[in-house]
């Protein structure tokens, strides 16, 4: 029988959310007023949000520990990414938490993502602290969005208890939450009260020894590799010689050479640490998230956190273009190794697999967006790289292949309906639900293979003017639905090395639309723009105007050409077919065919060609 207690003092939640709804925001106004920054003192705003790419982004990539006291209670409060293709995050946040505060937009409502999170701390079985937040939009629908907040738990069979769960109206923005929809609040006092009053405290059996279960790694240049997690029995010192038990059972000692906690986004030097806090320890270098720490003379392992499997991979390649090396510092493929393998340390939901040549790595993750985020990452350190175009991880069952199959909820403007129902439906997706609230927008369901959706945003955006939102989630795997065609155009493709002219460009924008810029180098084997036809075509853009005597130079100021749109990383994986890669450089994205020879190209066309005739 075990003995709990509970370490009063304290409380664990994470903030969960579909993206967007406010959660960083709320935790920055939780900081203010519970008096964590000096009066005056020059904070940025959400402030948890402090990598480069979330800065500049505007979202939450990474799930962060802060803390806060209130009454004399700490408060560790853990922020989480609500993009879906991050839920690797919020999986792995949920293993140090008691409770979670489940944020609902107002406006839009319970989205896939809130049912994604929502799901995994039902299945956690944490306590949840409802909260219906942005209340001060003015197409806010509150009612309405609470009852559709129960309609998830019902659907996602969540207890009776569970169902009964506390609710707060707040305008996180403001800093304000209150107890009914209709008064006006004017702090988070409310929130804290419930937090300490419902979430209950981390609890402990007495009788056991030390344990902690690696939930986050971190690195510091003074003292190396730090792994965090929440302490599940017994208190750790500074000093104390434990061991780390790994996924292979093996126990690794180690001495603890730097102990910390959280305070607010800083962390703290502790002597001692107790039950139920969360742990910030230095001293392992050999560790991994899911490990279990512990004392030598009682080892006894945690449960590993369990992730849900990756859904899409995408090929990594050194860069073999005749560019190479000139942009980027790292370029060697055991560099880019090591970068991914480390990548996988702290990202739980990323899986790398080499491959026999050495020069390629499957990555295996969550979405596309978070293989942007880690190939633009991986630029900005100063890698050269290939990737290839993303595909769906699919599974055999009884011999029949298995294909990824994702709900997918689009809201759009009544007069798009038309286009987008069509453009699904060619790749296979199935209206399951139209709902026309009367207001101009409609909701469309779509049951559609993830397959689909790869490379299909920026169509959707273009198609609904940049109105149209769409989010999925993924609904399980079923029988392999049918090809149909990724692309409907082809590329134009340079036949050979040299520089971009303006002349040769100009003429060749009647066929298509242009990547490439002039006195920009081609090379052969390079895209230079999209093809109007299905068929890609090798063209030279590198053609000057002859000089005649009349013209002393090949200067063409009369040839203005369309400007070109600058090629995002996004809009590269997005545009790629599966015999073309994308080369990132830290200073540039070029498109090109795997194989750059156009001769080669043409060969091993004619003979695929010759074998569909036999
Ligand atoms: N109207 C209104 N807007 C808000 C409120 N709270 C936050 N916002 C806005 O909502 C947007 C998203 O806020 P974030 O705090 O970054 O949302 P998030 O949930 O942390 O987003 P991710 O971490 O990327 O999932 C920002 O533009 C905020 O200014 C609110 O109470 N009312
Ligand atoms: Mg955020």
């Amino acid at each position: 029988m075990k003995n709990l207690t509970y370490n009063t003092k304290l409380r664990n939640i994470a903030i969960i959310a579909h993206v967007d709804h406010g959660k960083t925001t709320l935790v920055d106004h939780m900081f203010r007023q519970s008096g964590m920054f000096r009066e005056n003192q020059e904070v940025a705003e959400r402030v948890m949000d402090n990598m480069d790419l979330e800065r500049e982004r505007g979202i939450t990539i990474a799930a962060k520990n802060c803390s806060i006291k209130w009454d004399d209670v700490k408060i560790n409060i853990l922020d989480t990414p609500g993009h879906a293709d991050f839920g690797g995050e919020v999986e792995r946040a949920l293993m140090m938490v008691d409770g979670v505060i489940l944020l609902v937009d107002a406006s839009e409502g319970p989205l896939p993502q809130t049912r994604f999170v929502l799901k995994k701390a039902l299945e956690a079985n944490l306590k949840i602290i409802v909260i219906v937040n942005k209340i001060d939009r003015k197409d806010a629908r509150v009612e309405e969005v609470l009852n559709e907040i129960y309609d998830l738990f019902i659907d996602l069979d969540a207890t009776e208890v569970q169902i009964e769960f506390p609710v707060l109206y707040a305008i996180g923005r403001e800093g304000i939450a209150q107890k009914t929809a209709d008064e006006k609040g004017k702090d988070l006092s409310p929130l804290f009260d419930l937090i300490i009053q419902e979430i209950p405290p981390p609890s402990f059996d007495e009788t056991e020894p030390f344990q902690l279960l690696v939930a986050d790694l971190d690195y510091s240049d003074y003292v190396g590799r730090l792994a965090i997690g929440k302490i599940s029995n017994g208190s750790i010192h500074q000093n104390d010689e434990l061991v780390c038990i790994n996924e292979d059972g093996e126990n690794l000692p180690l001495k603890i050479s730097k102990l910390q906690v959280y305070e607010g986004v800083n962390f703290k030097d502790a002597e001692v640490v107790h039950a139920g806090d969360i742990a910030i320890l230095a001293g392992i270098e050999d560790v991994h998230i899911g490990d279990t720490i512990c004392t030598k003379e009682n080892p006894k392992p945690l449960k590993r956190i369990a992730v849900d499997e990756p859904t899409i991979s995408m090929m990594f390649f050194i860069n073999t273009s005749p560019l190479s090396g000139r942009e980027g510092k790292i370029v060697q493929s055991n560099k880019i190794r090591e970068r991914l393998h480390k990548e996988t340390l702290s990202n739980v939901a990323l899986k790398v697999e080499d491959s026999e040549d050495g020069d390629s790595f499957k990555v295996k993750g969550r979405g596309e967006f978070q293989m942007v985020i880690l190939i633009e990452t991986m630029r900005r350190e100063g890698y050269e790289l290939s990737v290839g175009r993303p595909q769906v991880i699919y599974k055999k069952k009884d011999g029949k292949t298995l294909e990824p199959i994702e709900h997918l909820f689009i809201d759009c403007d009544e007069s798009f309906v038309g286009i987008v129902s069509e453009k699904l439906s060619r790749r296979k997706g199935r209206m399951i639900n139209l709902v026309n609230h009367g207001t101009g927008r409609v909701r469309i369901e779509f049951s559609i293979p993830s397959r689909s959706l790869i490379g299909y945003r920026n169509e959707f955006l273009t198609d609904t003017r940049g109105t149209g939102i769409m989010n999925s989630y993924l609904q399980g795997y079923e029988e392999y639905r049918g090809d149909f065609p990724t692309r409907l155009t082809g590329s134009l493709v340079s036949d050979r090395t040299g520089t971009a002219l303006s002349y040769s460009l100009y003429n060749l924008e009647p066929r298509g639309t242009l990547f490439s810029v002039p006195n920009e180098p081609v090379y052969e084997g390079m895209i230079v723009g999209e093809h109007n036809r299905d068929n890609d075509l090798d063209v030279n853009p590198t053609k000057g105007k002859k000089l005649s005597n009349m013209r002393a130079s090949g200067k063409d100021e009369s040839m203005i050409l369309t400007p070109v749109v600058p090629m995002t990383l996004e809009k590269a994986i997005e545009f790629i077919k599966n015999d073309e890669i994308v080369e990132v450089t830290p200073k540039s994205v070029r498109l090109r065919k795997s194989i750059l020879s156009s001769q080669t190209r043409h060969t091993n066309r004619g003979k695929a060609y010759a074998a569909t005739d036999n």
